[in-house]
């Protein structure tokens, strides 16, 4: 989700303080006109400017947090309203604050104060304009574009209407070319209309911007990252170059088996791009529902990796105990009842196993109200928004996670995800209110993925979820590319999303090109393409949850990158030194206890620094990556020879309108 606490981090800002995680930012009230700044206490100093915010963050943040927790699980209209309010009363707050804290411009402060109070100017990444219409009517299109994707619903020509959820279904199981590209622009139709809302959107949040001194949204989304604007864009370039060879390999790899698949007229697209609705996924962020088509080795040959058959077995399991309960034949109610015991009950085993994980390295076990209160499955009596998020409610232990869980290894890997924003929360509440985010927001997404890396086959089979795992060359290479299907593949795609945001912002991509720059950057980063003409009738980059949310997407970038230096750093930690793939730290406290006293520093100090103490360097650097991927890598040259890799992404507009089995180009 968004931004990840909840409230605050909800949002406003995607930051606000901190949030990290992945909430939904609130949208503030529509009606809402702004109110002259409330007069400080005479005579306050900057140090007690910045305990009373504190004070008063923490008083008011649980019923924002409250607000934004019911509109999400269950929206309508009046819910609406209820958060509109909160989050009202809290941006005109947050203005007050920002206004009172320009009496110390020019002061000297104690480093902590100084911190404290250019976190407060960054704690929201939708900053509004002043005039009260304008904020108005920003409210009301980010409350409209949120709805319109939420309660999105692509009614087919047999008047049959999906979900985004049941759309995915099709895309992750059902290989038929058609039926997946009637999913895939069916979800992309639920877009369209937002298209001028967002126009419009940019307009003000960057006047919002202008008036806090921005050059625009855009840069100030970059000001959050202890370096100047223009460091943290060059960064995400080096990191990125350093990575390509690799994604590279398996792009090439990729489009070699999808013409086995498909036909080389079908399997991939002029200029050597893949067909973006054969990719398992709407966005083609996460190729790990390809498993079928792309798996290296048969299980006869490498052993058995299926996790989605494993927890569908436990569904199944599920259902017949739940089916058990009833005497006699159950009606069509009953058996709809059933099914859904039986999804929340698996839905529940998943998440006390991610738990498990924290738990063995000497995290403490969740709260009973996390038991409680937490959304596990999609609700079948309303709408909720789906898309998985980490709440702090109370800044004081009432943590949750809201998701419509699945039984599937997607699924599964996300709650691991949540739980680390939930495990940040907890470790951080010790802080004052403005540190309690993320070193940096790539930090908070990066926590619960290196668990992630830390599901090796051998953890897998620890916990009965895979069976006995025999060592050899294609074990590893199975398990190495099950796990690129999920990291390598998102790369491009975590960068491309701001790109194309950024270049909206600074004016660089007019409204009228948003369809095309959005599919060229599709086609520069990921070499990826639509099979039909996607013009400006179309506004695909708002079918992706986070552009109507406005949750900046970096962060997952920098995550996928960090994620893997925290994961060498937790092995180190844990005595591990053979090859970096083989390690799994699970169980291990030394490697807790580090992870744990990295996170109960939240954003209190320049993340540099943090990073300094968990892994001995101050930079990001995906020279892990490689090193973790080293054995896939050297395979994937193997099987590319002779092959021409790379794509051509000029033309990509015109070409999606043709697909033709033109030899692809280096690109
Ligand atoms: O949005 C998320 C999380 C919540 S912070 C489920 N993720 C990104 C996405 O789904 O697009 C995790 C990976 C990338
Ligand atoms: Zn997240």
């Amino acid at each position: 989700m968004k931004p990840v606490r909840a409230l605050i981090a909800l949002s406003i800002t995607a930051a606000v303080l901190g949030l990290s995680g992945c909430k939904k930012e609130p949208s503030p009230s529509t009606t809402g006109s702004t109110t002259p700044a409330s007069k400080p206490p005479e005579g306050e100093t900057a140090d007690q400017f910045v305990a009373r915010v504190n004070n008063e963050l923490r008083a008011m943040y649980p019923e924002l947090s409250a607000a934004q927790w019911l509109s999400n699980t269950f929206v309508n209209s009046d819910t609406e309203l209820v958060a509109a309010k909160a989050n009202e009363r809290y941006l005109l707050q947050l203005n007050n604050w920002i206004e009172q804290a320009k009496r110390f411009e020019g002061q000297k402060l104690s480093p902590q104060t100084a911190r404290a109070i250019q976190l407060l100017k960054l704690q929201t990444a939708m900053p509004a304009p002043h005039e009260p219409a304008k904020l108005a009517e920003l409210t009301q299109i980010v409350s409209r574009m949120d709805g319109t994707y939420s309660k999105g619903r692509y009614c087919g020509s047999d008047k049959k209407c999906r979900q985004l959820g049941e759309l995915e279904d099709v895309l992750r199981s059902n290989r038929d070319y058609q039926a997946q590209l009637d999913a895939w622009q069916g979800w992309h139709t639920i877009a369209q209309p937002m298209r001028k809302d967002y126009s419009r959107f940019v307009d003000l949040v960057n006047e919002g911007a202008d008036e806090m001194g921005f050059a625009d949204t855009g840069e100030m989304w970059r000001s959050g990252y202890d370096m100047s604007p223009v460091e943290i864009a060059a960064e995400t370039d080096r990191l990125w170059g350093q990575v390509k060879p690799l994604y590279e390999q398996l792009h090439c790899y990729t489009r070699t088996r999808l013409e086995a698949k498909y036909g080389a007229d079908k399997g991939h697209v002029a200029g050597g791009m893949l067909p973006a609705h054969l990719m398992g996924n709407m966005w083609q962020q996460d190729w790990g529902n390809l498993w079928d088509v792309l798996a290296p080795y048969s299980a006869e040959q490498a052993g058995n990796l299926d996790i989605t058959g494993a927890l569908q077995a436990q569904y199944t399991t599920a259902l017949q105990a739940e089916r058990a309960k009833f005497s006699g034949q159950p009606g069509v109610v009953e058996q709809a009842q059933i099914e859904r015991d039986a999804q929340e009950a698996v839905a529940r085993k998943m998440t006390e196993r991610a738990q498990d994980f924290y738990t063995s390295l000497g995290m403490p076990a969740l709260p009973k109200s996390y038991w409680a209160n937490t959304q596990f499955t999609k609700p079948r009596d309303r709408d909720v928004a789906c898309h998985a998020s980490a709440w702090d409610m109370n800044m004081a232990g009432d943590v949750r996670t809201k998701m419509c869980i699945k039984p599937n290894e997607e699924d599964f890997t996300t709650i691991y995800h949540e739980l680390g924003h939930v495990y940040y929360y907890l470790a951080y509440n010790n802080q004052p209110p403005l540190f309690q985010q993320g070193a940096h927001d790539g930090f908070h997404e990066a926590i619960g993925d290196t668990m992630v890396l830390g599901m090796t086959p051998g953890y897998l089979q620890s916990i009965g979820m895979v069976g006995v795992q025999q060592p050899s060359n294609e074990a590893l290479i199975n398990s190495q590319m099950r796990m690129a299907l999920a990291k390598v593949s998102f790369l491009p795609f975590g960068l491309m999303i701001d790109r194309w945001r950024w270049g909206v912002f600074d004016g660089s991509i007019k409204p009228d090109q948003y369809n095309h720059a959005w599919w060229q950057l599709k086609a520069k980063y990921q070499g990826v393409a639509p099979v039909t003409a996607r013009g400006e009738e179309f506004f695909d980059a708002g079918a992706k949850y986070h552009v109507p949310a406005n949750t900046p997407y970096t962060r997952y970038f920098l995550s996928h990158v960090l994620q893997f230096q925290f994961y060498q750093s937790l092995c180190k930690a844990s005595g591990h030194t053979g090859p970096l793939h083989e390690c799994s730290f699970y169980g291990n406290k030394e490697a807790g206890a580090k992870f744990q006293a990295m996170l109960g520093k939240g954003s209190s100090q320049p993340w540099q620094q943090t990073l300094k103490e968990l892994t001995g360097g101050e930079k990001m650097d995906a020279s892990a990556v490689l090193e973790y991927f080293a054995p896939l890598q050297a395979w994937l040259k193997q099987q590319n020879e002779g092959k021409t890799c790379g794509w051509q992404p000029e033309g990509v507009a015109a070409a999606a309108s043709k697909p033709s089995a033109a030899k692809p180009a280096q690109g």
